[in-house]
């Protein structure tokens, strides 16, 4: 794995029980897919990283094309074919303070590689989820290390036996716990804008740009609880789910049970950038 600059075997890896991160969940993190030994949409990962850094006034001590090198030895030392690189930066090592550490602090960035098929059946049956209050804080833009709020209602989720809760302010919906949150009613998608109340996800970029790809109006409103059972498809993505259909909120079965059309038109325009990274 690597740590700060030096790739290093998982087994000598030794960390500070005061590291900010492992105190205070003081830091930032990213998961990159990896297909075939390709990282995608790295840029714009990384981009992110950076700028949930910047949110938090945390410095990253190298360029971001420096990290994509370390990122890219890392993928290849560890003959990643299908899998995802995780990676976080914390505030670095000092006496528990709340207050941030002198400047002469170094922030702490480990990453590794976890190996992991796609999940095709997730894909090709649509998953179950529940909704579940938003009870996280205002920054859910910034990807912080603290995922206290998005740890419980996955929980939740869990015991309910469905793969994702979809969390909600009040009425409006603002994101899964750990993905992003679509309808599709009348040949229109409809998803929350990006602001404070949901992470800038990248899939759901992707997510956008194929539905521009395959002519399929898009309108960046958030909608209600209700108006969410009422929608013809619903769909989550992230970086690991990628496009997996909701059949299911709470009671209400979406679409007969079954992946809508428009849903399948997004995954397919999904799997092509795929097939393209991989055919580089
Ligand atoms: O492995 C996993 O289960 C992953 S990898 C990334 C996520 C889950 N989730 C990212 C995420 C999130 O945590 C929240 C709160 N909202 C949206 C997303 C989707 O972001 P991207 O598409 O960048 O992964």
């Amino acid at each position: 794995m690597l740590i700060n600059n030096r790739l290093i075997d998982k087994d000598e890896v030794s960390l500070s029980i005061n590291d900010r991160g492992y105190q205070f969940g003081d830091g930032i993190y990213e998961v990159i897919k990896v297909y075939e030994g390709s990282m995608f949409t790295a840029t714009e990962h990384i981009d992110r990283l950076y700028r949930s850094a910047d949110e938090i006034r945390l410095v990253i001590p190298y360029t971001k094309d420096v990290l994509h090198k370390m990122l890219y030895d890392l993928v290849e030392d560890n003959k990643l074919t299908s899998g995802h690189v995780y990676l976080q930066v914390t505030r670095g090592v000092a006496p528990r303070n709340h207050a941030f550490p002198t400047e002469l602090t170094e922030p702490v960035l480990i990453a590794y590689t976890q190996s992991a098929d796609r999940p095709v059946n997730n894909h090709r049956f649509g998953v179950s989820t529940i909704f579940v209050e938003d009870i996280r804080w205002l920054r859910c833009d910034i990807k912080s290390l603290n995922l206290l709020g998005n740890v419980l209602a996955k929980q939740q989720a869990h015991e309910a036996h469905c793969y994702e809760a979809i969390q909600h302010r009040g009425e409006i919906v603002t994101e899964g716990s750990s993905s992003n949150i679509y309808g599709i009613k009348d040949g229109v998608l409809y998803t929350h804008p990006t602001n404070n109340y949901i992470l800038n996800g990248i899939t759901r970029q992707v997510v956008l740009k194929c539905c521009q790809e395959i002519g399929l109006p898009v309108v960046e409103e958030a909608f209600t609880k209700e108006q969410a059972l009422q929608m013809d498809e619903v769909f989550l993505s992230s970086t690991t789910s990628e496009i997996t259909p909701i059949i299911k909120i709470n009671d209400t079965v979406i679409h007969s049970g079954e992946p809508g059309i428009y849903t399948r038109k997004i995954q397919q325009a999904f799997e092509e950038k795929v097939q393209q990274l991989t055919m580089l």
